[in-house]
């Protein structure tokens, strides 16, 4: 155990920033201890897990089969596919090679590394259900399907900035996370929303893992939420969303770093309490619940100027609110004092 731990520590020391890792500080190992669940860690659920992917996984480029094939096609939403791009988001650079996309992934529950896509495939996307409860006068338990056939899908051209410093641009299709918070009516005390990821270690190999604090959450303030550029992905490239992109639901918060944009989403609870997210849950020192991009607030491992452009050798300034200040920015106003930017 101890080995395999030193291991990811002398990793990280060597600088590698591609990795959304963690500084395994002894507070978080002496609560995985007290769990006694350090045997386990040093099982072979992630290490094989990580193992049989990289055998299985394709580079970035590969065609990932059912990825963007099959499962697309099976979807039984497909026909809502392509949506009107609404042209109010533009970009300022060329939309990420498809391909890139859907090959270069964080997912966590699936693995600790990149080339998850084979083993998300393992997902099943239907049935699904999402609950909406928590301070809300109308609180809902909806099968995927009757949601999207309760709301109006569009596209809008995103960029996203990951916390490790790479960036995309994609066509994300969906519909503003207010349409879905006012069909159910939040009252009066709600602050925030809370939303929680799947939790089935049967299927996702990544959640056997004792060391993480499953199931991944997430949260915005209410502020936060009812910003238009609060968006619910439902589907990329003009078709239901592959399952590592995060299906059949996930946020995108293109002015936050990447990690907030919470994937494959079960429940959204509303709520007077500031949710704890799963990076912050982990590393509280380098991860906060605010994750608003800047790059002149660097990470305690390395700075945030400069971004990697997926799929390309580019390498471009990244920018305040990753270029959104002009939408998100009055939302902070007041709160200087808080730590916006980790
Ligand atoms: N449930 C869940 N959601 C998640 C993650 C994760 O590991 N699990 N990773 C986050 C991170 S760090 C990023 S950068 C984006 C990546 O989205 P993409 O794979 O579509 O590029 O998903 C975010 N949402
Ligand atoms: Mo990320």
């Amino acid at each position: 155990m101890l080995i395999k731990i030193r291991k990811a520590w002398d990793s990280l020391r060597e600088g590698d920033a591609t990795a959304e890792s963690v500084f395994l500080d002894r507070r978080r190992l002496m609560k995985i201890a007290a769990a006694g669940t350090v045997l386990a860690i040093a099982g072979c659920d992630g290490e094989d897990a990580m193992s049989s992917d990289a055998s299985s996984s394709a580079t970035p480029g590969a065609t990932p089969g059912a990825a963007s094939g099959t499962t697309a096609a099976a979807d039984p939403s497909a026909h809502l596919y392509p949506a009107a791009r609404n042209e109010a988001f533009t970009l300022d650079r060329a939309v990420t090679d498809e391909q890139w996309a859907s090959t270069y992934n964080n997912f966590y529950e699936f693995g600790t590394h990149k080339q998850i896509w084979a083993n998300a495939e393992k997902l099943p996307v239907r049935p699904w259900e999402v609950v909406i409860d928590g301070m809300v006068a109308k609180p809902m338990r909806l099968a995927i399907d009757d949601l999207l056939s309760r709301v109006q899908l569009e596209e809008r051209l995103y960029r996203h900035r990951c916390v490790e410093a790479w960036s995309m641009a994609v066509p994300w299709t969906g519909f503003p996370l207010g349409s879905l918070l006012a069909m159910v009516e939040p009252t009066s005390d709600a602050r925030y929303v809370r939303f929680e990821t799947f939790n089935n270690p049967d299927v996702a190999s990544g959640q056997r893992s004792p060391f993480y604090p499953w199931p991944y959450v997430e949260g915005l303030t209410m502020a936060e939420a009812a910003n238009d550029l609060a968006f619910m992905v439902t589907g990329v490239y003009g078709k239901p969303a592959a399952p590592q992109f995060g299906a059949p639901l996930r946020l995108a918060l293109p002015w936050k770093y990447g990690f907030k944009s919470i994937k494959s989403i079960v429940r959204i609870t509303l709520t007077d309490q500031r949710p704890v997210n799963f990076w912050q849950d982990l590393s509280p020192d380098e991860y906060g619940f605010w994750a608003n991009v800047n790059p002149q607030v660097p990470h305690p491992r390395w700075s945030q100027a400069y971004e990697r452009v997926l799929g390309t050798d580019d390498r471009r300034p990244t920018l305040l609110f990753n270029g959104y200040g002009e939408q998100v920015a009055g939302l902070y106003k007041g709160l200087e004092g808080e730590a916006l930017y980790m």
